[in-house]
């Protein structure tokens, strides 16, 4: 989201700058903005069709591509029925507009139910909690950073990532300024990241154990009577089911499970409720951990009852240009369907990452045969990675639309690359939804594509065309129309129909926003901070907000046993990690990201170096119930004893790929470790935090 300014002559970038007019990030810029050069011109990038032959891959045409993917899918799904066809969405599928506008209507023409994206591997948990609480799983609460008098952050690092449902250009500045107009800025988590460098205070905490300080958290509002209403008290049902229901968890109770000490957290929360805006803000880290759903459920329920929720300063609803949020009111339901094998729930059209390898590998009625992947790496981002492998080896055809022959896509038999980054148009569209203001910004595409490029969308609509089932004569008139609205036109509508378009929200207004408005204001639009908005924009039935959602109850439970329970004894719980100069798995093919010393190191505490006599840079092996990797350690006491950390998207030495510069740098696949099987339980969200493991000096393999 950060506005660029890319200096061209002819075919060549000469720079890549920060915009200093842009509305949004003013001038800021990360290393990964300025790598789209490399990204531009790496020579591994794929531009025209492959297909696998047992001579090696070899470039064929467009149409040879088409008809093949055609003739392969329609024939399983004809003996196999629609379901026999899965589909995997990785996560720059939401940053591409064109795959963002098409991929639903290809999606739904598929006809499949066994659809799984990436935000299994992320933030379902708090997506399925919107759903329950606020009536549509794209409603996300987002903090309002700007006008914040405190911020609590638990399991996020904003200052390196960028702010994840709190997306937002420069979070160092903006905490920055928090604390320079007297509030607080603290910071949760089981390691000393940069975000906590720049707080006020950071507690360390032991992984997986933040939905014990969220119960103890509520508890103490309660006690001590530091709840405080706010307008959305009205529409809001159950403050007294859920003041029964935290009864038990007192700090005092928690304290030596989550290693934070009683007072302290009893102090935590009368600072939070005595602020004049407090904001509860979790992210990755509470999300992608055995109780995912339920922390997040209490971070609402704690932004609620301290009068934070849709009020300045504290969570509020985005409302943007393009409002993604209502057009994806279809598609805002869960709990329809199960995954075949183990019975995990479908959320908005998805089941859950962790279900495909053994929809692929269990055989009988409703098996994955084939796959088609979008912008996604699940060999090497998935909970594990060896059976995901497995899986994937064993399908019977796969395409993948994506630019490069990676972990995942060495197992295709044919790759349909389409264009991306400086070739492509960008707006926003879905990741406005989750803005810390309301912005509008269109930028176009800096190169035209050569003659043997296509678009992304280009690519989705063919795929559809050929794909899709139904009466031919009304298929051939609605692909009529699907292929005349073009990006532009869609954008243009999504804008001109939206709450600030000259045909919807500021009807005739001259200052309307269409698309042409937007060219003309290539620095972007700023359309304020975010307004409070409830009841207004909820999406549940009755306008009312469910305090304690009846789905999340028989979790409560597992709580209470996972409290009682015993921890294990010299074994270490996995925690990742995320560096400003990589991004998932496939930013690691450009030199001027990959410079300095290596990152795909495991940190661990002096103590605990001690005890296993490792120093920095020897080799240790780690071992989970899955799996085993060896890999350098590091010694540091940024993290607490007992915790191991170690980054996802590395192991990029696998047979088959094609990534020069990333294979001179392949560390290790942290997703070895990662058990499939262990989720988040409403959801079925994969579980990489908290994770029992073993280490050991040496690279003995077991
Ligand atoms: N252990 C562990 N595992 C994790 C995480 C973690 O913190 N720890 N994080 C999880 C999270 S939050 C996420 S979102 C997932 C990500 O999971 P995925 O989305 O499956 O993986 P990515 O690494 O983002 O891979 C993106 C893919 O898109 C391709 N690509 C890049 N740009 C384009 C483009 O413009 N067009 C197309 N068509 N393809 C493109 C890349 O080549 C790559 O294959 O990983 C998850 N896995
Ligand atoms: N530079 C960079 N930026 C990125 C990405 C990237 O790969 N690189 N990926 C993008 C993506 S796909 C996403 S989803 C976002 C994610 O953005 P964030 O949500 O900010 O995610 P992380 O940076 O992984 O931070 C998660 C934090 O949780 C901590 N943690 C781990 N376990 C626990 C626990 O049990 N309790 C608590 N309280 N904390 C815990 C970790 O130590 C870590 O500091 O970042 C996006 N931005
Ligand atoms: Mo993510």
């Amino acid at each position: 989201m950060c506005g660029l300014e890319v200096r061209t002559e002819g075919a060549e970038v000469l720079s890549i700058k920060g915009d200093e007019q842009d509305v949004y990030s003013r001038g800021h810029i990360c290393p990964k903005g300025v790598a789209l050069q490399d990204i531009h011109t790496d020579k591994d990038r794929l531009k025209y069709p492959i297909r696998k032959t047992p001579r090696g891959w070899e470039r064929i045409s467009w149409e040879e591509a088409f008809d093949t993917v055609e003739q392969k899918l329609r024939a399983i799904q004809d003996q196999y029925g629609p379901d026999a066809v899965g589909l995997y969405m990785g996560n720059p599928g939401v940053h591409n507009t064109g795959t963002g506008l098409y991929f639903y209507d290809f999606a739904n023409a598929l006809g499949t139910r066994n659809r799984y994206a990436s935000h299994s591997l992320d933030q379902l948990p708090q997506m399925f909690v919107n759903g329950e609480m606020f009536g549509h799983q794209a409603l996300f609460p987002v903090p309002d950073l700007e006008r914040t008098q405190f911020i609590l952050v638990l399991g996020a690092n904003p200052v390196v990532s960028n702010g994840s449902v709190m997306s937002t250009p420069n979070v160092k500045k903006l905490l920055q300024n928090i604390r320079q107009r007297q509030g607080r800025v603290v910071v949760v988590d089981p390691r000393r990241t940069r975000t906590a460098e720049a707080a006020d205070e950071h507690f360390f905490i032991r992984p997986g154990t933040d939905v014990f300080l969220l119960l103890a958290f509520v508890h103490t509002l309660f006690e001590e009577e530091l709840a405080r209403p706010n307008h959305v008290w009205r529409f809001t049902d159950g403050i007294t089911i859920l003041k029964k229901a935290v009864l038990p968890y007192s700090p005092e109770r928690v304290a030596d499970r989550v290693q934070i000490p009683a007072e302290a957290i009893r102090r935590l929360v009368r600072d939070f409720a005595g602020a004049d805006s407090a904001i509860c803000y979790g992210r990755l880290g509470v999300s992608t951990q055995q109780f995912g759903s339920l922390c997040h459920w209490l971070i609402n329920a704690i932004n609620i009852l301290t009068g934070n929720m849709d009020s300045a300063g504290g969570v509020m609803f985005p409302l943007p240009a393009i409002d993604f949020v209502r057009l994806l009111k279809r598609e805002a339901k869960a709990l329809r369907w199960q995954s075949r094998v183990r019975g995990l729930p479908e959320v908005a059209g998805d089941l859950p990452t962790a279900a495909l390898a053994e929809e692929i590998l269990t055989e009988g009625e409703g098996q994955v045969r084939a796959l088609i992947t979008i912008a996604g790496n699940p060999a090497s981002s998935a909970p594990n990675v060896a059976r995901m492998n497995e899986a994937l080896a064993r399908l019977d055809f796969m395409v993948a639309v994506d630019i490069y022959l990676n972990e995942t896509t060495r197992h295709a038999d044919i790759i349909l690359p389409p264009a991306a980054g400086l070739e492509v148009m960008h707006y926003d569209f879905v990741l406005n939804i989750v803005a810390i203001r309301n912005v509008a910004n269109y930028s176009p595409p800096v190169f035209p594509i050569g003659p043997d490029q296509r678009y992304d969308w280009q690519v989705l609509l063919e795929l559809q065309k050929r794909l899709e089932r139904g009466n031919p004569l009304l298929l051939k008139a609605k692909h009529a129309v699907l292929s005349w609205l073009t990006p532009g036109h869609r954008l243009n509508l999504g804008l001109l129909f939206g709450p600030y378009g000259k045909l919807g929200g500021r009807f005739l207004d001259p200052n309307g926003l269409s698309l042409p408005v937007l060219k003309e204001n290539p620095h972007g639009i700023d359309l304020g901070p975010l307004q409070p908005c409830l009841p207004g924009r909820l999406f549940t039935p009755d306008k009312r907000i469910q305090l304690l959602p009846p789905s999340l109850l028989p979790f409560l439970d597992q709580v209470e046993a996972a409290l009682e329970s015993d921890i294990p004894n010299g074994r270490f719980q996995l925690i990742g990690r995320r560096h400003l100069r990589s991004n998932n798995s496939w930013m690691h093919n450009s030199k001027r990201l990959m410079k300095g010393p290596p990152r795909c190191t495991a940190i661990i505490h002096p103590d605990d170096a001690a005890r296993l006599q490792a120093q920095d840079g020897q080799l240790v092996t780690v071992r989970s119930a899955v799996g085993s990797i060896q890999l350098p350690v590091e010694v540091s006491d940024e993290v607490l004893p007992g915790v191991i950390s170690i980054p996802h998207g590395w192991g990029h030495d696998q047979d088959g790929m094609r990534l020069e510069v990333a294979s001179w740098y392949p560390g290790v696949n942290v997703n070895a470790l990662t058990d499939e099987q262990l989720t988040d339980g409403p959801t079925g969200n994969a579980v990489f935090n908290g994770v029992w493991v073993e280490v050991e000096l040496g690279s003995r393999l077991a």
